[in-house]
């Protein structure tokens, strides 16, 4: 059976681990820690990062890279859209993901995850301020304006690799008690809701908040 190598509060891991449920492609997870991995791993994963696939003979590291690979494997159900505009904001959203709302949401997960709950020692709090604040502010308003006005799918109407790309780092701010303000982000507070309660989601949500605990 294929491995996933990563561990599950990753929100790279769970993109793909979210594209293995829509596609229904059975693997095993296999536990490892993003910290100090071995040079063994390194000979999967050069940059040392987690997730990996393996499949016998043949590894890939890299969620995008990984998804995109399982999409040609299994076509459907597809994660990408057809129409070349649409597929150009999907796969942008996903890289926004990644990147930007990554960077901002990322510190909420270390302070109280990592380091509270984790490490036992107490969140810099007054980090968070800052980025609550200052940063995610910009973040949070782009998302707001690329949202539509209802539905579950931020490109085309159907959900695609762009809302796990965004939607897994809005996990990680609710593991870390990182809400979306309904008041001033009406659009991202709903959508925020329904990816959580998409079937694919939701089971891995669960999983992990039986691991982490509520915040
Ligand atoms: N672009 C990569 C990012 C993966 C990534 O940053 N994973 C983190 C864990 S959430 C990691 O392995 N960090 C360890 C490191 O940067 O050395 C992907 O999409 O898979």
């Amino acid at each position: 059976m294929p491995i996933l190598h990563g561990v599950n509060a990753s929100p790279f891991v769970r993109k793909v681990r979210v594209a293995l449920a829509i596609k229904g492609i059975d693997y095993e997870l296999n536990p490892v820690m993003p910290m100090g991995v071995s040079d063994e791993y390194k000979q999967k994963s050069p940059l040392g990062k987690i997730p990996c696939w393996e499949d016998g003979d043949f590894t890939l590291p890299d969620s995008s890279c990984i998804i995109a690979y399982l999409e040609k494997l299994q076509p459907e159900p597809t994660l990408y859209p057809s129409d070349p505009r649409e597929l150009g904001r999907a796969l942008f959203l996903e890289e926004y993901g990644d990147s930007k709302l990554a960077e901002t949401v990322g510190p909420f997960f270390f302070e109280r995850i990592v380091r509270g709950k984790i490490m036992k020692a107490e969140p810099d709090e007054a980090r968070l301020a800052k980025v609550l604040a200052e940063e995610l502010p910009p973040v949070f308003d782009w998302l707001e304006s690329q949202v539509p006005e209802s539905g579950d799918a931020i490109v085309g109407g159907r959900f695609s690799i762009a809302d796990i790309g965004i939607a897994t780092q809005l996990v990680n701010g609710r593991h870390a008690g990182l809400d979306v303000d309904a008041s001033r982000w009406p659009r991202l507070a709903a959508y925020r809701d329904a990816v959580f309660g998409n079937p694919y989601f939701k089971p891995i949500v669960e999983e992990e908040t039986a691991q982490f605990g509520a915040m």
